[in-house]
């Protein structure tokens, strides 16, 4: 008997990933080798991953309609448990590997212990899939390490070193037609495996409305560029999705500019808002501080380097260069909380030396005290 979504949820929660067997009937899985092929020869590439959306056509707009279908969206949707979602990014993997590492980077998220407790008492805010279309063995996860720190054996491991034996650590494998959700804070690994051909769908949902709130935010959206080339329900699928990710940009400009003008009630109330449960807000009141200084660096920048530019824009838009300086004074307190006086490290992460704490969050130090730090 298949387990039932509850069991599901708990699975994933415990475990940190879930497989699913056959979620691709046999009759689909031609039609969607066939149009995933014809992506991969379009964009020119045999190893390393395909952005779906910038090669769908017409002909191969099934993929897409797959990745959007209540299989995956709704399935997220439930293992989230909020009430909508919407996708960050749709991806063909074909051959490649990759070191261990969490997908994490906590130069521009919270500290991972607040993650963590967020996942725990609110639930994962966002879910990443692999969909296998041939045999894939080359996922390993480390499981339950997506709710705890680096243990001694991964600690003296670097991404660099590859797939190396991990205490715990499983591959995943999967037959064509079979998934893999999982919480992308685990431990996980690609191993090269030239002699097999990978097509993978590699996805993430994105939650919104639920308990808690994103870890990562300004990233960038699909869009909508290639819904012509869909079926009249999955263009409007894309649609909702678009405007989930517009009405939060509209709610954090609402939240940073209430911080701006120390209006202490619209404060709180943006904050309860975009963060129901009274758990773990201060990790997102990290993840805010986060974007107020992306916004204010990136503002009127000539730099190229932020993949991420139309989404940072739509909110820095809203403010004038002063008032994100402003805006960042407000979040100096709290910025400083967060940093040691000492260069911190921790491998395995998608971050560097710095100074920023890896793990921990700032002690006696809450939404209260930000406030209160607004007048020092
Ligand atoms: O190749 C894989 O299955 C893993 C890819 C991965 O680690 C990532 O996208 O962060
Ligand atoms: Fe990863």
């Amino acid at each position: 008997m298949r387990p039932n979504i509850d069991q599901q949820r708990q699975q994933l929660m415990r475990d940190g990933y879930v497989i699913l067997r056959e979620m691709i009937r046999p009759d689909e899985l031609e039609t969607l080798r066939v149009s995933v092929d014809a992506i991969v020869e379009k964009a020119k590439v045999s190893s390393g991953r395909v952005t779906m959306t910038d090669w769908v056509d017409k002909q191969t707009g099934n993929v897409v309609e797959f990745c959007f279908d209540d299989r995956i969206f709704n399935f997220s949707r439930q293992l989230m448990n909020a009430p909508d979602a919407a996708p960050l990014g749709m991806w063909v993997l074909c051959s490649s590997g990759t070191g261990w590492h969490r997908d994490i980077h906590p130069i521009d998220m919270a500290p991972l212990d607040g993650l963590q407790e967020d996942i725990e008492s609110n639930g994962p805010p966002y879910v990443q899939w692999n969909i296998a279309l041939y045999d894939d063995n080359y996922l390993h996860v480390i499981p339950e390490s997506h709710l705890r720190r680096n243990n001694n054996a991964e600690r003296k491991v670097e991404r660099r070193f590859g797939v190396v034996p991990l205490p715990g650590a499983i591959s995943v494998d999967l037959k064509a037609g079979d998934g893999v959700v999982y919480i992308n804070a685990i431990l996980h690994s690609a191993t090269l495996n030239g002699d097999n051909k990978r097509r993978t769908f590699h996805l993430g949902y994105q939650a919104f409305g639920g308990r808690g709130f994103t870890h990562f935010f300004l990233p960038a959206t699909m869009g909508i560029h290639f819904v012509e080339h869909l079926k009249s329900w999955a263009t409007e699928r894309c649609h909702y999705f678009e405007k989930l990710h517009t009405k939060r940009h509209n709610d954090v400009a609402f939240i940073l500019r209430a911080i701006l003008e120390k209006d202490k009630l619209a404060f709180e109330n943006g904050l309860n808002w975009i963060h129901r449960s009274e758990h773990a807000r201060m990790t997102t009141l990290v993840v805010l501080s986060k974007i107020a200084y992306l916004i204010r660096k990136y503002k009127d920048s000539e730099a190229e380097d932020h993949a991420n530019d139309p989404c940072i824009q739509s909110v820095t838009d809203r403010f004038t260069a002063s008032e994100l300086e402003q805006l960042w004074r407000r979040f100096v307190v709290l910025d400083s909380k967060l940093q040691s006086d000492n260069e911190q490290y921790e491998p395995l992460f998608q971050s560097g030396p710095m100074k920023y704490f890896f793990y921990e969050m700032p002690v006696d130090f809450g939404v209260k005290n930000f406030i209160a730090s607004w007048d020092e």
